[in-house]
């Protein structure tokens, strides 16, 4: 039906990211069948090209009713089937300005093509059988990457790393599935069933799925990151801390207990995590009115992060304020950063024992950022494969199909042990098989679809 509808029409987006001043290129792509025609119309080349398929033409966008010249461009020719849709694919590879891409747009919109939907041209590749859904996931996932390891779990996915052992299994299944409904309707003429090595395909099977499953939490991580607070009462260093961890200035920094009145944020990276550090307002009693409000926005940013860094001044030692700010966060995940150590009086720092993760550091002299680092890494991996080791990852939807298929395998298991009837077989066989083929796009419904490619921006 999808299929059908789209198809006839030739699509044009920009392809690009539309940033003022930033880039030199700026690419609009069509897809379709009148993709050449519609460049035939609007591009003045330079000689007399062949209009084959993958080579780049030099010459000028014209408006074919005015002859106004819009830019002198690079068009790149990809026909049918050796492109990104399969389709007619042309891109247009324009000066980098807003306004020469714009107007290419425009043009190709008055010439009969019609502005592509969020996703639309990976929506083609995956219909016209050139990548499966993974590999479409894979794209986005490669668009968004924060962290070099990201986008390379990403490029494996799209190079079909995840795909392949799920078409896999369930091309297994499907053979599973014949051989016992055909048990079903010939009993007689066949030779019977081989019970033990369909209990070992299945067992190979479930022990595969749960495999894939157990990277879903760690490709969380690399895919979207944590969100870590630094938190304590005034003048702790916390500020001197962003700055140290970012190699940055971007915090202001003062002997004045106070000083940071707003949440001051900074990505970093950390063995491929992407990490959102976010300095707050020191949090105590007071009357200042700007003060306040700052004090409310720390809370909300305690509430709002996945590991608070709660960080006390070593010099003074755990304090009355530190106890009322701790009462307050002490369910939460915690480190402590027991920090100005250099400065400290006492050799042993008292705190709550029942606090586990406890990093020392010296921020002003750049001390112990890296123990910081590898405690924050501890406390978020849970599980034995770390973010950083992983090959392949497999995302939320794709987890969901794979719990069903991992549940209706366990059934399909208990079924033949307590020797039910062929019939039973066929329903959770049908289940694991119907799964698994959602995660590829092999057995797929519309709404599905549209909600993986409605994450994708315009020109993907
Ligand atoms: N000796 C020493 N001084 C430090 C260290 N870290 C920070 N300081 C000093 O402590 C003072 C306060 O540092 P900030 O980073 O502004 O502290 P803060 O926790 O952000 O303070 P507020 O924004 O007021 O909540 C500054 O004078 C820093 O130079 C450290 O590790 N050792
Ligand atoms: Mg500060």
């Amino acid at each position: 039906m999808v299929k059908k509808i789209i198809q006839q029409e030739t699509i044009v987006a920009i392809a690009s990211a539309i940033v003022p001043n930033q880039g030199s290129i700026g690419i609009v792509r069509l897809s379709g069948v009148t993709a050449l025609d519609i460049t035939k119309k609007i591009f003045q080349p330079q000689g007399k090209p062949s209009w084959k398929s993958h080579q780049i033409l030099y010459g000028y966008i014209q408006n074919p009713n005015t002859r106004q010249i819009i830019d002198e461009v690079l068009v790149l020719l990809m026909l049918s089937p050796r492109s990104f849709t399969r389709e007619d694919v042309i891109e247009f590879h324009c000066h980098g300005g807003i306004i020469p891409v714009q107007q290419v747009l425009e043009l190709c919109l008055e010439s009969g093509a019609r502005l592509a939907q969020g996703g639309e041209f990976t929506l083609r590749a995956f219909l016209n059988g050139r990548i499966d859904l993974t590999q479409a996931e894979s794209i986005a996932e490669i668009i968004r990457a924060k962290s070099p390891q990201a986008s390379h779990i990403a490029l494996a996915g799209l190079q079909g790393k995840l795909a392949q052992p799920i078409r896999q299994m369930r091309h297994s299944l499907l053979d599973i599935l014949a051989e016992v409904e055909a048990r079903i309707d010939f009993e007689e003429d066949l030779p019977p069933l081989n019970e033990a090595q369909i209990k070992q395909d299945l067992e190979d099977h479930l022990v595969k799925v749960k495999h894939i499953l157990g990277t879903k939490d760690q490709g969380e991580l690399l895919r979207s990151g944590i969100k870590v607070a630094i938190v304590g009462r005034p003048n702790v260093g916390k500020s001197s801390l962003l700055n140290a961890w970012s190699k940055s200035d971007r915090a202001i920094v003062t002997p004045l207990p106070g000083t940071t009145r707003d949440v001051v944020e900074s990505v970093l990276v950390v063995q491929g995590i992407p990490i959102q550090v976010l300095d707050t307002a020191g949090i105590r009693e007071t009357e200042d009115t700007v003060e306040k409000i700052g004090v409310e926005r720390s809370l909300k940013a305690v509430s709002q992060a996945d590991l608070i860094l709660f960080t006390i001044d070593a010099s003074t030692g755990w304090t009355q304020e530190d106890d009322e700010i701790y009462q307050q966060i002490r369910d939460l995940n915690l480190i402590l950063v027991i920090n100005k150590i250099d400065i400290a009086t006492a050799d042993i720092i008292k705190y709550p024992t029942e606090i586990k993760e406890v990093v020392t550091t010296a921020v002003a002299i750049n001390k112990g950022i890296e123990d910081l680092e590898t405690a924050i890494v501890k406390t978020i991996q849970r599980g034995e494969t770390t973010a950083q080791d992983l090959e392949i990852a497999n995302n939320q939807r794709q987890a969901a199909a794979l719990t069903r298929a991992k549940l209706a395998l366990i059934q399909v298991e208990e079924t033949i042990e307590n020797q039910l009837p062929l019939d039973f077989w066929t329903i959770d066989l049908r289940i694991a098989i119907q799964a698994l083929g959602e995660i590829t796009g092999e057995d797929v419904t519309e709404s599905v679809l549209d909600r993986i490619f409605s994450r994708f921006c315009i020109g993907k």
